[in-house]
């Protein structure tokens, strides 16, 4: 089996699948896309013929490509079950995903580059403002991220239960979207344990921005 990702060293979405890949034990290449340079290596003709979308990460996988984070992560599930990302009951996976949704879907959106530069673009708004922008949402989808850990982790380690999942996987790269934003942490001391728990593990912490061969 072999594995391409496409990445960006400070993209969370790449994040993701990179703690996956690792979780999995599964080896791959980085093949880095400069999300600013030029215009976005990831809006060029090369790219966008694998991936329409203009977006990181995408992997390939034997040659097939595969892209949005969600999908690449269950793609790897099902083809490498063990560990577990989705483990448990139908109700654990069910809550395992919307946890993982609640920052795919409601929170990284809101503060992915293409809506900032927008912001900036077309509503004048300066870092300051683009900042604020991404901070409300980060704020409000923390608030339920924290009370889901406060009712699903075993003990605090883990977003969900007792092992790493979904749930660990997208939260930890959206904690550093957080502090680059500069939003104030102190309210959700239980997601800032599992995330000092999850830097302490190597699948965890060789995927983090600064670790990765293209970080600036
Ligand atoms: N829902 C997508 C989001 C992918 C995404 O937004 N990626 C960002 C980096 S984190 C990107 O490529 N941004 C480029 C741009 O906005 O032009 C996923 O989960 O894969």
């Amino acid at each position: 089996m072999s594995f391409r990702l496409y990445t960006y060293w400070r993209s969370s979405a790449a994040f993701r699948v990179r703690i996956a890949l690792n979780l999995k034990g599964l080896e791959y290449e980085s093949v880095p896309k400069h999300l600013l340079r030029d215009g976005g290596e990831q809006r060029k003709a090369d790219y966008l013929a694998l991936n329409p979308q203009g977006l990181v990460p995408g992997l390939e996988h034997d040659g097939a490509f595969v892209s949005q984070s969600l999908a690449i992560c269950e793609y790897l599930e099902e083809i490498r079950p063990e560990p577990p990302l989705l483990p448990g009951s139908a109700l654990d996976r069910a809550r395992i995903r919307a946890m993982a949704l609640a920052v795919a879907c409601d929170i990284h959106p809101l503060n992915n580059l293409r809506v900032l530069q927008h912001l900036r673009r077309e509503f004048g708004q300066d870092d300051e403002g683009v900042n604020r922008w991404a901070r409300h949402w980060i704020t409000s989808g923390f608030i339920a991220l924290e009370q889901w850990i406060a009712r699903y982790s075993a003990d605090g380690r883990y977003g969900y239960g007792s092992t790493p999942t979904l749930a660990d996987v997208f939260l930890l790269p959206q904690v550093f979207n957080a502090r680059r934003v500069q939003t104030d942490l102190e309210p959700f001391p239980r997601i800032l344990a599992v995330a000092d728990h999850l830097l302490t593990l190597p699948a965890f912490a060789s995927a983090r921005p600064e670790a990765q061969p293209d970080a600036e």
